[in-house]
């Protein structure tokens, strides 16, 4: 399988999941700031010009974090990466969807890329603002779920691999994390395959 991915990036989850599965792969780098994910070649795979993209050994191409961290799962069901039930199963689904598309989708995209929300320069700081408060909204969320729990379903799950990104992110740009936050953060800089991802995407 090969995975299109950049250091650092939301792809950094998927990647996690791949290591915890002991999947060979091949990682693409896809140089964002270079504008690699808007080229021909780049769309050609994925027209929508995002990152993570995973192609499977099939050659099919498969997007979006939710539905690659899903497939992975269900498709490489001995590493129970996935509660056995549905309740469990729709839950795990409900957490991941709220990181990605929200803490993720609304909140740091506003801090990240403040250009696609307004061309007027003056009012980056607001909508950086914006971006701020709905990231500490959403782990504040997620400090209540996790009260009790080590990891977001209990035992690790594909849910605790898109919970990591926005952590990690968080502390690299300075946002405090809540307290159960903090530590399902630690816990995860502790599990030994998170520690070789950052190691191999350049971090420590
Ligand atoms: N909904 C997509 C969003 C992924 C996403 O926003 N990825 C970022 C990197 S973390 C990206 O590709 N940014 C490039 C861009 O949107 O121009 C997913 O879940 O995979």
């Amino acid at each position: 399988m090969k995975l299109y991915m950049a250091p650092g990036s939301c792809s950094t989850g998927i990647h996690i999941l791949l290591e915890e599965l002991e999947l060979p792969f091949e990682a693409w780098i896809v140089n964002l700031p270079a504008g690699d994910h808007r080229k021909p070649e780049y769309l050609a795979i994925n027209p929508k010009a995002t990152i993570p993209t995973l192609v499977r050994d099939d050659g099919s191409a498969l997007t979006e974090f939710q539905a690659i961290a899903w497939w992975l799962a269900r498709r490489y069901p001995q590493a129970r990466l996935l509660p056995d039930d549905a309740d469990g199963e729709a839950r795990v689904i409900e957490v991941m969807s709220y990181v990605v598309g929200t803490i993720h989708g609304q909140g740091y995209t506003r801090i990240f890329t403040t250009d696609g929300y307004t061309d007027d320069p003056a009012e980056h700081a607001v909508v950086q603002a914006r971006g701020r408060e709905i990231v500490e909204q959403g782990f504040a969320l997620m400090n209540g779920l996790l009260a009790g729990r080590e990891y977001v379903a209990g035992s690790f799950s594909i849910a605790d691999a898109a919970l990591f990104y926005v952590e990690f992110w968080a502390d690299r740009i300075g946002i405090d994390l809540p307290e159960n936050c903090l530590a399902h953060y630690r816990r995860m800089r502790a599990r030994p395959v998170v520690q070789r991802v950052l190691a191999e995407e350049g971090y420590r």
